[in-house]
């Protein structure tokens, strides 16, 4: 079964639809070679230190390298890209407001073998959310090319209101698909990394953005140390976590918000009224996507 791709250029609600439809979205070509070679310049030092995981679920052969934002300057424009955003906002569009959960350069190495098939919103607790509620939106940006043989993503479309037993049952394609592409991926559809028989690395950028209300899986406040986040612009700190997360989640202190407090300012936090409007916008763009079909 061949997974679906979109054209940079196809607009985001088409995209988040088909990720809220069928589990899974790839779009090609999102990422400019100039940001991705900025990128790996950056990164070789820090993939270089990683060291492989312990576990089946982590692999062998598979390097992790995390905290990006501070150390990888070129991932913010990753994580703030406005197509990937405009994406993740549309999938959990219920949500008052969005951040990141983590941000991770994943290297398969040569010689490793499948991952085990997973679906990534376990990690909360194993709680049930419901069919159409999405608590997190993926990205997987191909920093390699991703190929069968390279260790490319499985993804078993439609999956996500499977049972685990009847998603086992079908064999998951691989999300191939050039550097610079992108793979969308929700928190409930099955899915893992490929074994790698090629001579070379797959390397792919994971960057997972959850409504504004859970945990988030790398601790972003100390992933990236308080004197390197204030000079970074107050769009991505929002993202990654300097707001309220939703109605009173996160504030700092006398109910201050906690971005005024990283600038020295200690501003009150939002009100009541802010978060209604916040919330209409939210239901507008739900509506926006209700309206489309998602087999066009
Ligand atoms: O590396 C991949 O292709 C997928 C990794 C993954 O799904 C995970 O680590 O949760
Ligand atoms: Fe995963």
């Amino acid at each position: 079964m061949a997974l679906t791709h979109f054209p940079a250029w196809t607009d985001p609600v088409v995209v988040s639809t088909h990720l809220a439809t069928h589990g899974y979205a790839i779009v090609d070509d999102l990422a400019s070679d100039e940001l991705l070679d900025r990128f790996a310049a950056e990164a070789a030092a820090h993939v270089q230190e990683s060291a492989g995981g312990e576990d089946d679920y982590d692999g062998s052969n598979t390097r992790r390298t995390g905290a990006l934002i501070a150390k990888i300057p070129a991932s913010r424009e990753l994580v703030m890209h406005p197509v990937a955003v405009a994406v993740a906002e549309g999938l959990l569009h219920q949500a008052t407001a969005i951040q990141l959960l983590l941000t991770q350069i994943i290297t398969i190495d040569p010689g490793e073998t499948p991952q085990k098939l997973h679906r990534d919103q376990m990690m909360f607790d194993l709680y049930p959310f419901p069919a159409d509620y999405h608590v997190q939106c993926n990205t997987m940006w191909a920093l390699t090319d991703f190929t069968a043989e390279n260790g490319a993503t499985h993804v078993s479309p439609n999956s996500s209101g499977m049972t685990d037993e009847e998603a086992e049952a079908i064999d998951p394609p691989q999300a191939e698909m050039k550097r610079g592409s992108v793979l969308f991926y929700e928190g409930k559809v099955l899915h893992g990394g490929g074994a790698n028989r090629s001579d070379d690395a797959r390397q792919g950028i994971n960057i997972t953005y959850g409504v504004g209300w859970v945990r988030q899986e790398e601790n972003q406040y100390l992933a990236c140390p308080p004197d390197v986040a204030r000079t970074l612009d107050d769009d991505l700190l929002r993202m990654m976590g300097y707001q309220q997360g939703a109605f009173s989640l996160g504030y700092v202190g006398d109910q201050e918000d906690p971005l005024s407090v990283l600038r020295g300012e200690s501003l009150r936090a939002a009100r009541i009224a802010d978060f209604a409007e916040a919330s209409e916008a939210h239901r507008t763009f739900a509506d926006d996507i209700a309206g489309i079909d998602p087999s066009s």
